[in-house]
């Protein structure tokens, strides 16, 4: 594909929807096209300004009016990028989370009478807040009016395609890894600071919304750690972690979690983990398991969403009902008490990022995407 000018609209919080956008800007910035991230605030995995010169962020800005109760962020955002279309000529425009920003997209769209619109879905943005009445109906019109509509995981094109009835073509394009970063971690200083020698290490990392059953974490681990001395570190912070404390206190196992907050360089982390955790209720597709897969860290997980695409039962984890702390607490075990067993799986799971999950597989279906409508 020619070079290109991209804007790339995303939440710019912690959360994979940022994480897949930020790094998808930063890999098509590496082929030359020039990248334009519009967002409320500098996205968090945003490094590359500093070493990349054809990557630019344009903030978009609160506009504050006594008239106005709550925040216009996607009027504001469809202004501003309404300029940087006109001023940067961006041929492709592509939102990831369709909330707000497919909309806003949409909108700088009739305003420009330019770009072309791709919305990615990542999740909730379809199975939770989307389908809410109070964005079920823009949320509809941002899939269908988009020029090319994408989602992470075939159970979300699929879903989408219920829930909101709609049969526009939705492509599968799989989340990405970079597999150089995300390795296992050897250096012995990362696991002396969280655990004893005799001690397994057991890793949880999410936003901590209720949708991530991060007391499920608490519970199944107050049993594993029964049979198997290890230790449990909670990565990441929201609404969920107070009361993940205190379950932790309540079942006498406070002492061997360890609450990190939001650590910035989670590959260091997780690279030392021997299990990871993600016992989510809802999960499109799962980043952080296949960042974790990339580390060589098996996975034991909810069997829901999209998660059976990327964690392979009895291959590179165990995938249990949502709620089933026991099945998850022995799949746990079994793994932890039967180091052969460890290291086959471990080594599936990074064989398994390693031969599908690497940026030169997925980068250039988003380039067949754009091209395709570059060429309409
Ligand atoms: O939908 C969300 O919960 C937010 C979103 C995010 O920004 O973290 O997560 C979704 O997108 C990720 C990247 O595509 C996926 O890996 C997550 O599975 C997905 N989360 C859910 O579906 C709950």
């Amino acid at each position: 594909m020619n070079n290109a000018n991209i804007a790339i609209l995303c939440h710019a919080t912690a959360g994979g929807s940022g994480v897949v956008a930020t790094e998808l800007g930063v890999e098509l910035a590496q082929r030359d096209h020039e990248v334009h991230f519009v967002s409320t605030a500098q996205p968090f995995r945003l490094s590359a300004l500093d070493c990349c010169t054809n990557v630019f962020f344009h903030q978009v800005g609160r506009y504050e009016y006594p008239l106005f109760e709550q925040a216009l962020t996607t009027i504001n955002t469809a202004n501003t990028l309404s300029e940087v279309i006109q001023e940067h000529d961006i041929q492709i425009t592509h939102a990831h989370y369709a909330i707000p920003y497919a909309t806003s997209a949409l909108m700088a769209q009739d305003i420009t009478q330019r770009t072309r619109v791709v919305t990615t879905l990542h999740g909730t943005d379809v199975t939770l807040i989307g389908l809410d009445p109070a964005f079920r109906h823009s949320t509809r019109h941002a899939i269908v009016r988009s020029d090319r509509v994408t989602a992470v995981s075939q159970y979300l094109a699929n879903h989408t395609k219920d829930i909101f009835n709609v049969d526009v073509p939705i492509d599968v394009i799989y989340n990405f890894v970079d597999v150089h970063r995300f390795q296992r971690n050897t250096d012995a200083k990362y696991r002396a600071r969280f655990a004893h020698p005799d001690e397994k290490i057991i890793l949880h990392l999410s936003n901590f919304r209720g949708i991530k059953r991060t007391l499920d974490v608490i519970e199944l681990f107050a049993r594993v750690q029964t049979e198997v001395p290890s230790r449990l570190l909670m990565v990441g912070d929201g609404p969920d972690r107070s009361r993940a404390f205190e379950l932790a206190q309540k079942l006498g196992v406070i002492g061997r979690v360890h609450f990190l907050g939001s650590y910035p360089s989670v590959e260091t982390i997780m690279g030392i983990a021997d299990v990871f955790l993600l016992p989510s209720s809802q999960e499109s597709f799962g980043l952080v398991a296949l960042e974790a897969m990339s580390c060589g860290v098996p996975v034991v997980s909810s069997n829901i969403g999209g998660i059976p695409e990327v964690n392979i039962q009895g291959e590179t984890g165990f995938l249990c009902d949502v709620g089933d702390i026991d099945g998850m607490a022995d799949a746990t075990l079994n793994l932890l008490q039967d180091e052969q067993l460890h290291a086959a799986f471990s080594a599936r799971a990074r064989a398994r990022a390693v031969e599908h999950f690497q940026p030169h597989h997925i980068v250039p279906q988003y380039l067949r995407v754009y091209e395709g409508l570059l060429n309409e």
